[in-house]
């Protein structure tokens, strides 16, 4: 009982005080699980084809949502990152943004061999990641180099890779449209994370902010990045229902 009620006061002290990690670990928890409930509730207004994309983009945000909960509370009680949450919400998420690439372009012919790369590819993004945030100031320089690499192979898959070749050859203006948003969410919003990581004491940028506030790249880079993901995708399909509805009545 005590103990909880101190866990509360800490944390609103922190709301009080204007604590910005701590405000954006609750709007985060807040966008997210509203997003989950948009992209399930939406699935109903999309053509068949769709539903699973939508859905995928529900589990994304709604996995962050459940993470956003328990990482607020441990940033709130500990003061310190939660790093192990963290990776455990990325591990389970980026995989699945992966497979929103492969079903974008499966109707036009994506092979269980892209998705499997791309997977391969985030995970060693994210655990070479993981283990350059727990190992200390020697070797996070390295590890980060190492994770880069992963990072560089999604990219390179989607702007030159099997991605890019499907969504050339597909002929459809709106998955061309759609990739050319995704594009611009893992160059520019994706890389608001390695940036994050370079804040941390030893590495490349350390100093120029406070290490609390890698907290801070990590939150706005998850909103912009699951959130954004997601609506690209739903832009696309709300598009390609309203398409197919209208040439249905035509014909
Ligand atoms: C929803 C979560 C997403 C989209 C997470 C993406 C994470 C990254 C792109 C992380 C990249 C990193 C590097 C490229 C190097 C340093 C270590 C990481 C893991 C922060």
């Amino acid at each position: 009982m005590n103990t909880i009620l101190t866990a509360d006061l800490i944390g609103l002290d922190k709301i009080v005080n204007s604590d910005p990690v701590a405000i954006t670990f609750f709007i985060g928890y807040m966008a997210m699980f509203a997003s989950a409930v948009f992209f399930f509730v939406e699935r109903s207004s999309v053509d068949g084809k769709w539903k699973t994309s939508l859905l995928v983009s529900g589990l994304i945000t709604g996995i962050a949502a459940v993470h956003y909960y328990y990482m607020r509370d441990f940033y709130l009680e500990t003061g310190t990152s939660p790093t192990a949450f963290r990776y455990v919400d990325w591990t389970l998420t980026v995989p699945l943004m992966c497979v929103e690439f492969y079903l974008l372009t499966k109707p036009f012919g994506a092979k269980g061999s892209t998705l499997f790369k791309l997977i391969i590819a985030s995970l060693v993004m994210l655990v070479t990641g993981y283990i350059g945030e727990t190992s200390g100031i020697d070797s996070n320089v390295m590890w980060g180099i190492f994770s880069t690499i992963g990072y560089l192979y999604i990219v390179y898959e989607v702007f030159a890779g099997d991605v890019a070749k499907l969504t050339k050859t597909s002929n459809s203006p709106e998955l061309g449209r759609a990739m050319f948003l995704l594009k611009i969410f893992i160059t520019l919003g994706w890389s608001i994370y390695p940036i994050g990581y370079m804040v941390l004491p030893g590495n490349l940028l350390s100093g120029a902010f406070e290490v609390s506030s890698i907290d801070l790249f990590y939150n706005l880079a998850d909103a912009i990045n699951k959130i954004g993901f997601g609506l690209v995708i739903y832009s696309v399909a709300i598009a390609e229902t309203a398409k197919s509805r209208k040439a249905a009545l035509a014909s």
